[in-house]
């Protein structure tokens, strides 16, 4: 009876149990397949999380981007870097959480159905080859969701970066859009070594820091900020910075890297080379003219400010100088070869930049750097000391008498040094055709005293006939004429009386060499 009840009766009871659980397997299968894809899904959640948000060291697979490995010592924006390493790591995380979690599940139902069930394997071999089952189909599932979940996270940062790229792109015309309104297209000047600078390069503005941040433009580094290595943040483009919030600008060529004006890149750029011989005047003319400003500013002209430290300090050596109408040559050795001020306010404030050729020596290559300079500039003043001219001395009506003190005159003669000087500066690339030229005849406060400047010698054309006729200079004036596009003389006194005002012949001189 035994064995009809063990192999017929269970049998046959079994057969028909299994035929009646069969209608069960699909839907006991598709719940743990289910489970199992819900289970991937909150992994992936979860790495997402950790990865994008959390980042806790668990979650890195990759090195990241660290400012002090980079040629910049400033924080990646997201979008430039970060994020697609993200995206890797999440591929990777992802790729081991899935094999872990099917595989964890595989195990768990062989060990409890089939190694050590603890019901009889007759039921438990049914129900495990169920869940076997329903985890294939779960695992399969699971990852073509996962790529679905994967190109939907590239498809956003693809999109996102391509927006903070064209963000960046656009905000980069912009910056230079406004360059070009301020006729700085070509970029700034260096008061050192008188290149163009396309773009300065900028200091962290924290006081501990001072980290050199060659380009700060949008880009890898931030939009509209970016991030120091020390954790300051600084603005990305010039108009970014606030009047009061400039930073300190350097120039970009490795043989300077000197500051640069701070007002650089902030208007538009205006350069007057001074031509002329040694002693000819040029030194204290600058002098003058800055005077001069400053007694129009006073008077409620534009106003003038010396645009960096230097430039003031040398101009207050200068002030000085004129005031005790004492002579530069004394000093000659210390005094300065080039001043920037910002001159006007608002819109139409101006960077000017003053500076002596130190035409006498361009002979010399390492002086002829200066020169490069005046490729920049469209006026041009040419200092011209009657005094250097021989024809002065020996053919003039009156002849100036034995008071005159010969030696404060210049010994080079004013014909030599503006051929040589154009040549230079031509050579250079100065578009001198499209150039002015203002003729400044210097020291006529000396020949005044001595009673040897005529009435004519007031406007241009007076002061002209008095070079060619007086003083002989036919072929000078020629030549200037066809050198430049426009040519206006003027007679100069570089001196300053008690009140410190500047002789009235400069401020017409350098109204015509402002305008533009
Ligand atoms: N009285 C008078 N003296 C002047 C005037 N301009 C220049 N001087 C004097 O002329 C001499 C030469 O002037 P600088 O201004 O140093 O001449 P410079 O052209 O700069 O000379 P270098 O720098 O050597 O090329 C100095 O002793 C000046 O004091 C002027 O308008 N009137
Ligand atoms: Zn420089
Ligand atoms: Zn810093």
């Amino acid at each position: 009876m035994a064995e009809i009840v063990r192999f017929v009766l269970l049998p046959v009871l079994f057969l028909f149990g299994l035929s009646w659980y069969l209608a069960f397997v699909p839907f006991i299968a598709t719940l743990r397949g289910l489970a199992l894809v819900m289970q991937v899904l909150a992994g992936y959640g979860r790495t997402l999380v950790g990865v994008v948000y959390r980042r806790t060291p668990e979650f890195r697979t990759l090195p990241p981007y660290r400012p002090q490995d980079e040629e910049v010592k400033a924080y990646r924006n997201y979008f430039f870097g970060p994020a697609s390493r993200d995206l890797r790591q999440l591929l990777t995380l992802e790729g081991r959480s899935y094999t872990t979690t099917v595989g964890d599940s595989f195990r768990a139902v062989t060990s409890r159905q089939f190694v050590a069930p603890t019901r009889h394997r007759a039921f438990t071999i049914p129900y495990g080859l169920t869940l076997y089952l329903g985890l294939c189909a779960g695992a399969a599932l699971a990852v073509p969701l996962l790529g679905l979940l994967f190109a939907l996270h590239a498809l956003v940062l693809a999109l996102l970066t391509g927006g903070a790229r064209l963000l960046a792109g656009t905000l980069r015309a912009v910056d230079r859009a406004v360059l070009w309104m301020k006729r700085l297209r070509t970029g700034m000047l260096c008061p050192h070594c008188f290149e163009r600078v396309p773009y300065p390069s900028y200091d962290c503005p924290s006081p501990t820091c001072r980290r050199r941040h060659a380009d700060i433009r949008p880009g890898t580094y931030g939009i509209f900020r970016r991030r120091c290595e020390c954790g300051q943040r600084m603005p990305t483009l010039l108009m970014l910075m606030g009047r009061n919030s400039r930073l300190q600008a350097y120039c970009v060529h490795p043989h300077c890297g000197k500051p640069m004006n701070t007002d650089a890149g902030h208007m538009p750029e205006v350069v007057i080379p001074l031509i002329g011989g040694q002693a000819a005047g040029k030194t204290q003319l600058m002098a003058a003219m800055l005077l001069s400003l400053e007694h129009a500013a006073a008077n409620g002209g534009p106003a003038i400010t010396l645009a960096d430290e230097e430039s003031d300090t040398n101009y207050q050596v200068l002030r000085e100088v004129l005031r005790m109408r004492g002579h530069t040559r004394a000093t000659q050795k210390t005094l300065p070869r080039a001043h920037s001020f910002v001159l006007g306010g608002g819109r139409s404030q101006r960077l000017i930049h003053l500076f002596d050729t130190a035409g006498e020596r361009f002979v010399d290559r390492e002086d002829t750097d200066a020169l490069r300079y005046a490729r920049a500039a469209r006026t041009f003043v040419f200092v011209l000391d009657p005094m250097a001219v021989k024809a002065f001395w020996t053919t003039m009506e009156p002849p100036p008498g034995p008071l005159l003190d010969r030696t404060l005159g210049s010994t080079v003669d004013p014909e030599e040094v503006f051929a040589r000087s154009v040549q230079a500066v031509a050579a250079m690339g100065a578009p001198l055709q499209r150039s002015r030229l203002a003729v400044a005849i210097s020291k006529t406060d000396l020949l005044a005293e001595h009673g040897l400047v005529p009435a004519g010698l007031e406007d241009s054309t007076g002061a002209r006939t008095w070079l060619r006729e007086a003083l002989g200079l036919h072929s000078l004036v020629q030549a200037m004429e066809l050198n430049f596009r426009e040519v206006h003389f003027f007679r100069t006194a570089a001196v300053a009386n008690e009140e410190a005002g500047v002789d009235g012949s400069v401020a017409g001189f350098v109204e015509w060499c402002l305008r533009s």
